[in-house]
């Protein structure tokens, strides 16, 4: 599919979400790249024979990459859980048999506990932290999912809007391409027109993120919860880029500045991705 044949929306306001006339504006770039397409047969057979061993050590390990947004996520709910973790950066791209062997997908992250096989996968370490921390309702610090049903309903609801809606039209075309884009078999320089999709998109996520913060204390409601984090993972990756226009949506400054200053963040504001300089404002707490 080329670029011309991409459908303009050109009926209804793609700029104001709260219009009653708003659509959602469409991705505007296919999405072609994905490495597990692409198996070597040596990959095929340590897949299909995969053997899964348990991990060595006593503490849980989590296989990441510093600017993957998912792998981001679960970094801070494990810190805000209590759960210790041994960080592995891994290469999605590099395909090693041994990961593939964990997590057939090829993707990040997995968490590799001390008693059970390789959980992959943000939405399943999250569902999984939710129900194996420990602590009842009273004395657990940080819940993930908090709250009855349609409370935890609307987490859920955000989680998927920022893992996989603002994912698929935000973050895979600007850090995809500015970063992923350099390594693999389908490596090359980055495309100018998929970044400029990817900040208007940006944007009208932003007024979105904006409206929650403005109304909201928390994204999903009255408490913080995995929704937050999932939206921090994503921005924190692209604040790393320099790519956030913060200036332009103070609500999502203020509420971005609550979470980055809790101790969880301390150690994603410390990452340093070889070849990529971080923002000025990247660390700054006060930025
Ligand atoms: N659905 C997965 C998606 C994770 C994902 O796409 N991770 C990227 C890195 S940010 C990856 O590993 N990509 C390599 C691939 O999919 O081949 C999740 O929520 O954890």
């Amino acid at each position: 599919m080329g670029w011309n044949s991409v459908i303009l929306y050109t009926q209804g306001n793609h700029d104001d979400p709260f219009s009653p006339h708003w659509v959602p504006r469409p991705p505007r770039y296919p999405l072609v790249r994905r490495a597990s397409w692409f198996y070597t047969e040596a990959q095929f057979r340590a897949i299909l024979f995969a053997v899964l061993r348990p991990p060595i050590g006593s503490m849980a390990t989590l296989l990441h990459y510093p600017l993957c947004p998912f792998s981001r996520s679960i970094r801070l709910a494990l810190a805000e859980c209590g759960v210790e973790v041994t960080l592995t950066e891994e290469r999605p791209w590099e395909w090693r048999p041994g990961f593939l062997e964990l997590n057939p997908a090829g993707s990040l992250p997995v968490l590799l506990t001390k008693a059970d096989c390789p959980i992959s996968g943000s939405y399943a370490i999250s569902e999984y932290l939710d129900e194996t921390t420990s602590g009842d309702d009273e004395t657990r610090g940080f819940r993930l999912f908090p709250g009855e049903a349609l409370a935890r309903a609307e987490t859920r609801r955000l989680v998927d809007w920022f893992h996989r809606k603002f994912h698929e039209e935000v973050t895979a075309y600007l850090v995809d391409e500015k970063v992923y884009r350099r390594y693999g078999r389908n490596s090359g320089s980055p495309n100018i027109e998929v970044i400029r999709a990817g900040h208007e998109n940006l944007r009208y996520h932003l007024a979105y993120l904006s409206h929650l913060a403005d109304t909201r204390p928390w994204l999903a409601g009255e408490a913080p919860s995995f929704a937050d984090l999932a939206a921090a993972a994503h921005l924190s990756a692209l604040d790393y880029l320099g790519e956030v226009f913060w200036e332009d949506y103070e609500p999502v400054k203020s509420w971005y500045a609550l979470l980055k200053s809790r101790p969880s963040f301390r150690p994603l504001l410390a990452d340093r991705v070889a070849g990529f300089i971080p923002s000025g404002t990247y660390s700054d707490l006060d930025f």
